[in-house]
C-alpha cells in the first residue's frame, strides 16, 4: 500500500515536471518590432509565439493613441502566428493587447506598444 502511493506519487511529480518543462504560448517576437519606432502606420501587426495557437480563441486588439480600435477585429491564426489588419490610426503610441489559446490548452495574455511617426 505505502509502495503504490509512493508510485502514485512519483508518477504525479513526473507529470507535474513535464508539464512545467512546456512553455505555453509566449510572445516571441512582433513586427512591428515590440517598442520600436516606425515610420508610417503599418498595415497589420504581426505576433509570433513560442507555441501553436487554436484560432477560435486568439484574439488581437490595436489602438492608437487617442485609444480608438484600428485593428480590423478579425485575427488571422496559422501555427504560432497571429495577424490582423489595420486601418490608418495617425502617429503616436498603439497599443498592442493579445490573448491566446495554445495548443497546450493554456491561455495567456500580455500587451506592448510600438511608436508610429515622431
Ligand atoms: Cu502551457
Amino acid at each position: 500500500m505505502r509502495r503504490s502511493s509512493l508510485i502514485g506519487v512519483t508518477a504525479l511529480l513526473l507529470v507535474l515536471a513535464t508539464g512545467a518543462a512546456q512553455a505555453h504560448a509566449f510572445l516571441d517576437h512582433a513586427e512591428p518590432r515590440v517598442g520600436n519606432k516606425v515610420a508610417s502606420p503599418p498595415h497589420e501587426v504581426t505576433l509570433w509565439f513560442t507555441q501553436k495557437l487554436e484560432p477560435a480563441f486568439s484574439s488581437v486588439t490595436v489602438t492608437n493613441a487617442a485609444g480608438q480600435r484600428v485593428d480590423s477585429g478579425k485575427a488571422r491564426v496559422s501555427g504560432n502566428q497571429m495577424s490582423v489588419s489595420l486601418r490608418p490610426g495617425g502617429t503616436g503610441t498603439y497599443h498592442v493587447n493579445w490573448k491566446v489559446l495554445s495548443v497546450d490548452t493554456h491561455t495567456t495574455n500580455g500587451n506592448f506598444t510600438f511608436q508610429v511617426g515622431q
